[in-house]
């Protein structure tokens, strides 16, 4: 017997990025799931498409209705973007900064949803948005709903990467006490259901430095908006 007949096997389990390892699943709500790390795998893909993304819509600061500047970066791609001024809260085809409709959503962003939205139960994810929240320390997100999309039934996807936080997860009225979930670097959460009008928000990022993407906190959020 030859000695290299002795090797054990070893199985690349994980070789292919599209073969998905079973991801600790975490419920958070009735209808709420957290994949943790669910994107580390795909990340050698994202990334460069992020890149992409944000050289054509670069992030940007938007006012809300009251007159106030947002403290997370905001750009989108996909056939619609989600934005904020003076007169209201809006998904438009076209980004208001260029006047060119957003880019779009790269491939590997909506496999990667729909992969996710697949393991939380949805085989026909669609979206047509992706928003892509921006937070350095200090940025944070308020208590607030997603109503601005057609129809609720469709879950959203959204994906953190960077820099932990602390993501609120209150009720369907903004007085109810939230939870707090902390969501790291890969991590997915998909909600649907009758979490999905529930209050949620982002407590301010904790100062520090991320290996791959430095001092920020990224979230793509997938939505069927229009
Ligand atoms: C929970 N973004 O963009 S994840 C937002 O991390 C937003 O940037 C946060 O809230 C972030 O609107 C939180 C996305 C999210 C989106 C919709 C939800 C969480 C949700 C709807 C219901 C419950
Ligand atoms: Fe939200």
């Amino acid at each position: 017997m030859r000695s290299d007949d002795m090797k054990p096997i070893t199985l690349d389990l994980f070789a292919d990025a599209e073969v998905q390892q079973p991801a600790t699943s975490q419920q958070i709500g009735e209808q709420s799931f957290v994949l943790r790390g669910f994107a580390l795998p795909w990340l050698d893909r994202l990334l460069p498409a992020l890149e992409t993304v944000l050289r054509a819509a670069p992030f940007r600061q938007m006012i809300t209705p009251g007159g106030f500047t947002m403290s997370v970066g905001l750009s989108s791609c996909g056939a619609l973007g989600w934005t904020t001024d003076r007169s209201g809260y809006r998904y438009t085809p076209t980004d208001p900064q260029t006047a060119r409709p957003w880019p779009a959503m790269p491939v590997v962003f909506l496999e990667l949803a729909q992969a996710a939205a697949l393991a939380a139960g949805f085989s026909d994810f669609m979206p047509d948005s992706c928003l892509i929240n921006r937070y350095v320390p200090g940025a944070k997100m308020s208590l607030h709903q997603d109503k601005d999309e057609r129809d609720y039934s469709a879950p959203i996807v959204s994906v953190s990467l960077g820099l932990p936080a602390v993501f609120l997860f209150g009720g369907h009225q903004r007085s109810e006490k939230s939870q707090r979930v902390p969501l790291f670097h890969g991590d997915i959460v998909v909600w649907s259901g009758v979490d999905r009008l529930r209050y949620h928000g982002i407590l301010p990022l904790k100062d520090g430095q991320h290996s791959q993407l430095g001092a920020q906190r990224i979230n793509f959020t997938f939505r069927t908006a229009g």
